[in-house]
């Protein structure tokens, strides 16, 4: 028979070392070999959605090999690696931003031309992963991608949902959810990881043994189930380093119940086994609120337990095992609390697996993690009853009591028999069913806490953890959030891009976004600026045609674009907002044809998905619909006023819709929004903000200049007072006249003869005005008349329009990620070498 010959492993290597070529047959030639051999179509069998998923296949490729580079790199390097821990990812689509960073959307782009396709066609057959809910999932995909661009040695970990954010539509007025079964048509970015799978248990108890004059712990019995890896390769914007975001599934446990076998209920157990899929199957599409369901706790733990097991796993592998190098080798930050358990599981598998004594355990893990908080709302503030977690995870709650004993006694030291303090700080809130408070856990297992924008973190200090910062005040940081420049400005808006790269002389900006510093100058020459109007209009136009498919509506590109898109949420205010429509209709229908003049044309976009079960936010997306009903087909109004609901706003959309915004409305009652991020996006594609001073607005206001922003509102100092005051005035007084004539409208049906368009104005109406939408609306009048100022002059409107996207280059998610390196994880960049052979010569 044939005979192998000695395994010649350099001749191996040697295979593996070439890279695929990027000249455009090398490009072709791997398209339809993936036609051909991934998908197995024959020539005259494929569309344009194989067409995508071959071309996928291709980048795929790519990806690969400069994510296998940087992974033996950074091995080989013994780097210390931030690990960013989240329960959402919202990454959006993923081929134009892999070409992008990759540098080869130029090259596929001919490629295809060649082969009679058109590269942007395809981006839209791409599905939009939405694993997500809004800001806090946004925003750690920015991060991923800046950690990757900046060189950070750094993994992100989840879960992959297979039911993502729900998909909403609009049905005669009324948000109505689909399920979002993203995986339909397989997934060409990710990479199942067979042999990366750990076991989760769950319930059980504890066992206690004595081993050598030691008390341990063993957690025993229960259900075990199996998470297993999926990573999806990020790339970096012009570097070899690529970066893993690590996806967990649940699976069931590879070892067969046979005592049910053998007792004859083959089907139960097998049955049995379909639960555990169960776990991961559905991401909770609450925004800021907590639903406190078993499932959510399982998802919080299966995605804790697999990540430390695997963190875990990868610092044992150093040569040398000495668990004090841990916390400088591995930073773990916390998105929110919902993976606050890590703390948990470390100290778990630290003691009871790897046989650490508590204290020295405890000092590796509060020097290893980091928490950011997300927001000051009491509703969205973790807290877990005791019995819940007591069963399913007996062992976490004696670990928890052991932190919160050792940290009482601190607390104790500190302030003596104090018992505010006490029950202030303690981890577990007594009153009632007991339960446990996850941000407090979070901060006492912590070395560093952050809040996301200024405002917000001195709200932190000052309200939600004011006795943690009073007892640890180096312990608190301020950073403000930021987006990424490679997918909100060069893949959302090429025209601006390439303007840049033109004026600027090179693309470094999509890299270093202070470089736009350099433009303040170019704001006076007039053909810059007519230039940014130009593409302003082709942005325009490009969400014209967009708007007349998904809805219907003929816009009137010479209007005033004013959009506000975020989840919806009555601190955010889009009641104001549509308020403030039906006043300016009531306007137009009342002015002379003298006054008729002079009314600038606006078309009022909304767009966000409301949680299914939060009535109020349901019932504003009803109103809004039921108002553009009216005013669109007004004929009195024409082209003067347009109001639209856009459905199912997402990242993908998000990428047509902010690029051709020309005021975008962030509006929140002062001291509610912790930051907001699309603020900094609607900045950076060249749009004024009309908003309060709150969250990064604050900021934004610092950096473009007040003279740039459209500023009204109560500012967070007087919340408090003005809340008081709307408690004890007659609503009579309270509300302006201009908004009871609106409520009188909708009372009377001008509308529609729907209660629950009058429940809305209920729900403010009788001393329960909570964000004080009354309080501020005259204000808010007058900044709409201000801005209606500006838009008469459409160079001012343009200079003004520039000047915040020249001066945005402070929201960057790289200035972000870079203060987290230094100030909270003590990391620097490590540089993947680029390989040999450059890319255009291979
Ligand atoms: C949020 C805040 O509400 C936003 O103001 C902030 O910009 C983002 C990112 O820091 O975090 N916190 C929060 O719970 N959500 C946010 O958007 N909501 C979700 O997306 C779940």
């Amino acid at each position: 028979g044939l005979q192998a010959s000695p395994r010649d492993t350099s001749k191996i290597w040697e295979l593996m070392d070439s890279y695929q070529g990027s000249d455009k047959l090398a490009l072709q030639q791997s398209i339809v070999h993936h036609v051909e051999y991934t998908l197995a179509r024959t020539r005259f069998d494929f569309s344009k959605f194989h067409s995508y998923q071959a071309l996928s296949h291709s980048v795929r490729d790519r990806l690969i090999e400069a994510f296998n580079d940087t992974n033996l790199h950074f091995h080989q390097m013994d780097a210390k690696r931030i690990y960013y821990l989240s329960l959402e990812f919202l990454i959006g689509r993923c081929l134009q931003n892999a070409l992008v960073n990759l540098d080869l959307e130029e090259d596929y782009r001919e490629a295809l031309l060649d082969l009679g396709y058109k590269l942007e066609e395809l981006y839209d057959e791409e599905v939009d992963p939405a694993l997500g809910n809004g800001g806090l999932g946004r925003l750690a995909a920015c991060f991923l991608d800046s950690l990757a661009t900046l060189n950070y040695p750094s993994f992100g970990y989840g879960i992959r949902y297979t039911y993502g954010i729900f998909k909403q539509l609009i049905k005669d007025g009324y948000q109505v959810e689909s399920p979002d079964f993203w995986l339909n048509h397989g997934n060409p970015w990710e990479i199942e990881r067979l042999d990366v799978q750990y076991q989760i248990r769950f319930y059980g108890f504890v066992k206690k043994v004595w081993d050598h004059g030691v008390e341990r712990s063993v957690w025993e019995g229960g259900e075990t189930i199996m998470a297993r890896a999926y990573d999806t390769p990020i790339p970096g914007y012009n570097t070899q380093n690529t970066i893993a975001l690590r996806l967990w599934k649940s699976h069931p446990a590879s070892e067969f119940d046979f005592s049910s076998f053998n007792t004859g209920d083959y089907f139960k157990a097998l049955e049995q086994r379909q639960k555990a899929e169960y776990i991961t199957s559905v991401l909770y599409p609450n925004d800021s609120t907590e639903a406190g369901k078993e499932l959510r706790l399982k998802q919080q733990y299966l995605l804790v337990s697999a990540s430390m097991q695997d963190i875990v796993r990868r610092f044992k592998r150093r040569k040398v095992l000495d668990w004090n190098a841990f916390p400088s080798k591995v930073a773990v930050q916390l998105n929110d609390t919902h993976p606050a358990l890590a703390i948990v599981e470390l100290l778990r598998i630290l003691i009871d697996i790897e046989q650490l004594d508590n204290m020295s355990a405890w000092q590796i893990v509060t020097k290893s993690f980091n928490y950011t908080n997300h927001t000051v709302l009491p509703e969205a503030l973790e807290k877990w009853g005791v019995p819940l977690i007591e069963k399913l995870l007996p062992r976490h709650l004696e670990i928890i009591y052991l932190i919160n004993f050792l940290f009482l006694e601190k607390v104790q030291q500190k302030y003596p028999n104090n018992w505010g303090k006490l029950s202030a700080l303690s981890i577990v809130e007594e009153e009632g069913t007991k339960k446990v408070r996850m941000a407090n856990l979070s901060i006492v297992g912590s070395k560093f806490v952050n809040g996301v924008a200024k405002i917000h973190t001195e709200l932190l200090k000052t309200t939600i953890f004011k006795e943690f910062f009073e007892m640890h005040p180096n312990k608190f940081q301020n950073k403000t959030n930021g987006v990424t420049p490679r997918r909100w400005v060069r893949c959302a808006n090429p025209a601006l891009a390439a303007l840049y790269d033109r004026v600027l002389g090179s693309d470094k900006w999509v890299q270093d976004m202070e470089l736009l510093k350099q433009l303040e100058s170019n704001v006076s020459d007039p053909q810059f600026v007519r230039d940014f109007q130009m593409i302003k209009m082709e942005n325009k136009e490009r969400f014209v045609h967009w708007i007349r498919k998904t809805c219907q509506v003929d816009l009137n590109i010479d209007s005033l674009f004013d959009i506000q898109v975020k989840r919806i949420h009555e601190y955010k205010r889009q009641l104001m907002n549509i308020l403030y429509v039906i006043y300016r209709y009531l306007m137009i229908k009342e002015s002379t044809p003298e006054e008729r003049k002079r009314i600038v044309p606006r078309s009022v976009c909304f767009g966000g998905k409301a949680a299914p079960g939060y009535i109020n936010a349901k019932r504003v997306i009803k109103l809004i619909n039921s108002v553009a009903d009216v005013i669109n087909n007004d004929h009195q109004i024409g082209d003067l006023l347009k109001v639209v609901f856009m459905p199912n706003y997402n990242v993908s959309n998000a990428q047509i819709i902010i690029p051709a915004a020309e005021l975008s409305q962030h509006i929140s009652t002062a001291g509610t929004e912790a930051s907001g991020t699309s603020n900094m996006k609607f900045i950076m594609n060249g749009c004024l903000i009309l908003g309060t001073l709150d969250g990064a607005n604050v900021e934004i206001d610092e950096a473009v200049g007040r003279e740039n922003i459209f500023i009204f509102g109560t500012q967070i100092e007087d919340v408090d007072n003005m809340k008081e005051k709307m408690r004890n005035t007659d609503p009579h007084e309270y509300f302006p006249q201009e908004l009871l004539k609106v409520f009188t409208e909708i009372d009377n049906g001008r509308f529609g003869h729907n209660e629950e368009l009058k429940w809305i104005v209920d729900s403010i109406r009788y001393k329960n005005d909570n964000y004080l939408v009354g309080q501020d609306f005259k204000d808010y009048i007058k900044a709409q008349q201000q801005v209606d100022d500006l838009y008469r002059q459409p160079n001012e409107w343009a200079k003004k329009s520039i000047y915040n996207a020249i001066r945005s280059y402070k929201f960057s998610s790289d200035r972000t990620i870079q203060e987290y390196a230094e100030e909270i994880w003590q990391l620097k960049p490590i540089k993947v070498p680029e390989p040999a052979v450059q890319k255009h010569e291979r």
